[in-house]
């Protein structure tokens, strides 16, 4: 007979489509800004580990990009990365916004193939009344064996407690994956450039989220302060002249919102170097895709 005490590990996939909240919920679960967030589609580009560890156990979440069908090499191994955390988990999450109508019959697809788990997630309730998440529910109930059905507010905090206590029901027994202790496994390159990324997500708008990435090219810690140099990627000149702004004045903004970022990450001065160059095609360029997912 198994304890009910016995400790309990594994991987949680974090899956949906974009916007639902998938990188808040991370943030929130694990008290700690792990990965960054933005009112844009397709903010989380490649999957990012967050670690929770309790008296219970460990789980091991995969945040997921939102899913997609793929137009771009980009988009393609950004769904891979939805494929291999659906396939190497012990547990999906499935998250939906409540304020969006039903159009997942192919996510739904996906959740069948991938033949786990998976606990439907019903976020922003902090948007929508009581009567409204009884309807959700109800348009849900049928449509997968989900193990179990959650509404919570990622951003509130609301159920995060509840949702906490199933996982580990869910999860298989056994020892922790990782160190008690570690929170994420990013390399600072890559952290320190999502922190900026998040910076032109904020204030891009229209096509640019889609078109424009971010390469750390420096980081050098010069004791008093930290200099990083980044390039913003665009797809053309007039993206270019958009990111750039008037008199400058768009870049000066993400460049000021992103050294804050940094500067409250290293806890110390940051010299936020920005630039914007145009790589046409970036987002079937092997070399640059290569960055992203390197
Ligand atoms: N009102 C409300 N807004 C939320 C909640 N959770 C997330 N959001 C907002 O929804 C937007 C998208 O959040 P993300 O966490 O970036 O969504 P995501 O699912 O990771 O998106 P992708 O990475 O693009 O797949 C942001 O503006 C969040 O602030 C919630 O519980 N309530
Ligand atoms: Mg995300």
């Amino acid at each position: 007979m198994k304890a009910d005490n016995a400790r309990r590990s594994g991987y949680v996939a974090l899956v949906g489509r974009t916007n639902v909240g998938k990188s808040t919920f991370l943030n929130s679960i694990l008290e700690s800004k792990v990965a960054i967030v933005s009112d844009k589609p397709q903010t989380t580009r490649r999957k990012i580990l967050g670690i929770k560890t309790t008296e219970r156990g460990q789980a091991v979440f995969f945040d997921c990009p939102g899913i997609h069908k793929p137009r771009f090499k980009l988009n393609e191994l950004m769904m891979k990365e939805v494929r291999d955390a659906l396939h190497d988990a012990d547990l999906v999450l499935y998250f939906v916004d409540i304020g969006c109508p039903r159009q997942d019959e192919f996510v739904l697809s996906l959740l069948r193939e991938s033949g786990q788990g998976v606990i439907l997630v019903i976020n922003k309730i902090d948007k929508q009344g009581k009567a409204r998440v009884l309807e959700k529910i109800n348009e849900y109930k049928d449509e997968f064996p989900w193990r179990e059905i959650v509404p919570i507010s990622a951003l509130r905090g609301d159920n995060l407690d509840r949702i906490e206590d199933l996982i580990f029901l869910h999860l298989p027994e056994g020892e922790d994956i990782f160190p008690a202790g570690e929170t994420t496994q990013q390399t600072e390159n890559h952290y320190v450039g999502e922190l900026v990324r998040e910076a032109v997500l904020h204030w891009v708008q229209d096509e640019l989220p889609f078109t424009t990435t971010l390469k750390v090219e420096e980081i050098q810690d010069r004791g008093e302060l930290v200099y990083v140099r980044a390039e913003i990627y665009v797809e053309s000149r007039s993206q270019k002249k958009i990111v750039i702004g008037r008199q400058g004045g768009l870049l000066k903004r993400i460049g000021s919102e992103g050294r804050a970022a940094l500067e409250e990450y290293y806890g110390k001065k940051v010299f936020l170097d920005l630039f914007v160059k145009v790589v046409p095609g970036w987002r079937n360029s092997p070399q640059v895709i290569g960055d992203i997912f390197g």
